[in-house]
């Protein structure tokens, strides 16, 4: 029987991804955790608070619940994590350790951990960047993640632990509100057109990067996880894509909705963060290996953003 420990589960993914999978394992089967309180759809159902610093305490929950799957979702994200490299490091990299020594001791099914396009960086093909790329990246969300798909791919190669993962873009849900990355501007100016206010925008009006609506993201993760051991052969971390946008375009898809919504342009130091990623990425990988496919693009996110954030917010 399929028991989760699910980790970072108050995050922008966590909710999410949680929902999906109490639908299809049964609510008692996934273990919610965060180091913050549950707050929202979280309280249906278990949760423990849980720093995942904390090895023995993962590994006394991971007995008391019979775990056989863990989710690993904890992470600073990239912003925060260029202002605290420190915890980043060993939040980003150290907890990861934690859950692949255990999952290698219990021997879990399998593992998800999320990488991200920031594994890229300014010298790699920036349109169609290929699964094979080289990985310079300049920023410590970035270096921590590269890192964590080797030692992910060494748990697998050489110790026997299924850990599957993707490269998330940048990600965009209802559910959750900005939570500290470089492509969060990308959620929280739907927020500001829904309740009428103009956006000042912390990138320049043609930053264009990868991107990805949640439902999209929750299916990526899904069918992974779901996925023929036999058929996966990428085992650092899978690219995945859907849309492609720079904050001009964006901006004016809301238009289409809301005709009289105003953007302006201030980048900061996270300006810096975007132009060291691709625009776009190839995923021809996931797609050949595991069937990846899209469902959302730019408009059916905006309709369904401004649709659902009203009634979520209440
Ligand atoms: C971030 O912006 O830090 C994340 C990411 C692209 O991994 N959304």
């Amino acid at each position: 029987m399929t028991k989760i420990l699910f980790t970072g589960a108050a995050g922008q993914l966590g909710i999410e991804i949680i929902n999906k999978l109490r639908e299809i394992h049964g609510t008692d089967s996934v273990i919610a955790t965060d180091i913050r309180d549950a707050e929202g759809d979280l309280k249906n159902g278990p949760f423990e608070k849980l720093d995942v610093l904390d090895e023995a305490s993962m590994r006394e929950m991971v007995e008391k619940y019979e775990i056989t799957q863990i989710y690993h979702l904890a992470a600073l994200l990239s912003a925060k994590a260029e202002k605290n490299i420190e915890l980043a490091r060993k939040l980003n990299v150290g907890s990861l350790h934690n859950v692949l020594n255990i999952a290698k001791d219990y021997k879990l099914d399998r593992v998800f951990w999320p990488s991200s396009i920031a594994v890229f960086g300014p010298d790699a093909k920036t349109d169609g960047t290929p699964q094979n790329s080289q990985c310079n990246p300049t920023t410590v969300y970035g270096i921590n993640k590269l890192t964590g798909e080797q030692y992910c791919a060494y748990y697998s190669r050489t110790l026997g632990v299924d850990v599957r993962s993707v490269r998330y873009p940048g990600l965009i849900g209802y559910k959750t509100l900005p939570g500290g990355g470089t492509t969060d501007y990308a959620v929280d100016i739907y927020h500001k057109a829904v309740k009428g206010e103009s956006f000042e925008c912390f990138l320049d009006k043609d930053s264009r990067l990868p991107m990805m609506y949640m439902d999209d993201a929750v299916k990526a993760t899904i069918d992974l996880m779901n996925a023929d051991s036999s058929k996966l052969s990428v085992r650092t971390s899978y690219n995945v894509a859907a849309i492609s946008f720079t904050p001009e375009e964006i901006a004016n898809s809301i238009r289409k909705f809301i005709p009289d919504f105003k953007i302006t342009y201030k980048p900061d130091y996270r300006q810096d963060i975007a132009n060291s990623w691709p625009d776009r990425i190839d995923d021809s990988a996931a797609r050949n290996d595991w069937g990846w496919q899209h469902d959302f693009d730019l408009d059916a996110m905006t309709k369904d953003m401004l649709e659902n954030i009203g009634k979520y917010w209440k």
